[in-house]
């Protein structure tokens, strides 16, 4: 049934040489690419390509190659909870490496709620047998949030419950990657009045590690970067105390953010349409969560590097922050409309600090804006004359 179900790679068997049968040894990803007649040159264009998106060292390619001739494909099972299907949108556009190549020639993809071909009674019935086969042995990859309300009959999967399904295939799990904000803390359905009872998924895996991977959606290389490390090396990356890769949410967005010299000069964009605002200045007065966003669209950015938020002109909303929707209005500083919560119990002090900081430079964009001012009222003084 494998060969059936799979979006397009599965966890082939190799063929005995001597018995001619079929023995349980699945495909490496390197006997992947020579069964397609892929060269050993763009093997290990794929392995330096991981190297760096693992946040490796390049000293390392040389051990990911190695992992990646003899370890057989991880078989992966994917499934969708609660959410937007923006996580999968973001996965899909990895360019390096490329999403194609991941599903294809990296992994086995056995199960997927968006990715696979396959449906129905046949395809859930591929899925117990993937679970029973693997257990102990796949990568479970896990989008959206849990609902529990009504005994969670507000998302069903297969005719059971999402949580069911959930509960089912973390059992059996040998590690769980958590995709985007919804998994880790809830997201978007968990926002206040969270009219489904939605939560993060750590209450459904038991003990089995977690690796979170929050952002509304994550950036699509850091997904890659995530499976491929868990698939190539059987454990978890290094994580934070919030189960984090490290390497991916180490910083902040404020520390990694080219407008970082201008909140350092006290020069804000005070609107989305002034002078301030065009000439690329900071977005902390429009409500900018760099402060207290742990991500790495400032080093990494998105498409390839092509941009992010902030680049675009927009603050960030801190979309890797759990509960993120209720601290709204995003346009907004926190301290500014809701004194009652203070920055200390968002922002874990860092925001504190920087709280500190910009009431230390209020007066120099005081400064900064009179002198604009200044200048814009003698320029149409003169253009008056
Ligand atoms: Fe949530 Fe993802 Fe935001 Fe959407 O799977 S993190 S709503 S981008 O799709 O879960
Ligand atoms: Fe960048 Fe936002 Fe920090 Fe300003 S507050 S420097 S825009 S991250
Ligand atoms: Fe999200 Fe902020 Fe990055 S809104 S995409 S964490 S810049």
């Amino acid at each position: 049934m494998a060969g059936h179900i799979g979006p397009s790679v599965y966890c082939k068997s190799i063929k005995d040489e001597r018995g001619g049968k079929n023995v349980d040894k699945r495909e490496s990803m390197w006997d992947v690419y020579l069964r397609k007649g892929m060269s050993r040159r763009s093997f290990l264009k794929g392995c330096a390509a991981l190297t760096a998106m693992m946040g490796l060292s390049s000293d390392k390619v040389a051990k990911v190659a190695e992992a990646a001739e003899k370890k057989p494909l991880p078989v992966v099972v994917w499934i969708h909870g609660h959410e937007c299907t923006g996580c999968d949108e973001s996965f899909i556009r990895s360019a390096a490496p490329l999403a194609s190549d991941v599903v294809l020639n990296e992994v086995a993809l056995e199960y997927d709620h968006l990715l696979s071909a396959a449906s129905g009674a046949p395809f859930e019935a591929h899925l117990d047998e993937v679970i029973q086969k693997y257990k102990g042995q796949y990568i479970l990859a896990v989008e959206g949030a849990a609902c529990t309300k009504d005994n969670g009959v507000y998302c069903m999967s297969g005719g059971h419950t999402f949580t069911h399904l959930l509960q089912k295939a973390a059992d059996g799990a040998a590690a769980i990657i958590a995709y985007g904000t919804c998994a880790v803390s809830g997201g978007i359905q968990a926002a206040s009045p969270n009219p489904t009872g939605s939560s993060g998924i750590a209450h459904f895996t038991g003990s089995k590690p977690v690796v979170n991977v929050p952002g509304c959606p994550p950036i699509p290389e850091v997904m890659t970067g995530v499976v491929m490390h868990v698939a190539l090396f059987g454990t978890v990356p290094p994580l934070d105390s919030e189960g984090r890769p490290r390497q991916f949410y180490g910083n902040r967005i404020h520390d990694t953010c080219y407008r970082r010299p201008f909140f350092d000069a006290g020069m804000f964009a005070e609107n989305f349409d002034d002078e301030g605002s065009k000439a690329g200045w900071c977005l902390y007065k429009l409500g900018c969560r760099g402060p207290e966003t742990y991500n790495s669209c400032g080093n990494m950015r998105w498409f390839q590097g092509m941009s992010y938020p902030i680049q675009s002109g927009a603050p960030c909303i801190g979309c890797s922050n759990a509960h993120f929707w209720d601290e709204g209005p995003m346009s907004r500083r926190l301290p500014q409309f809701s004194p009652a919560v203070d920055v200390d119990t968002i922002g874990a002090g860092l925001a504190a600090v920087t709280a500190v900081g910009v009431v230390g430079h209020a007066a120099a964009s005081v400064v900064q804006k009179k002198k604009r001012i200044a200048a814009e009222q003698a320029e149409k003084g003169s253009g008056e004359e």
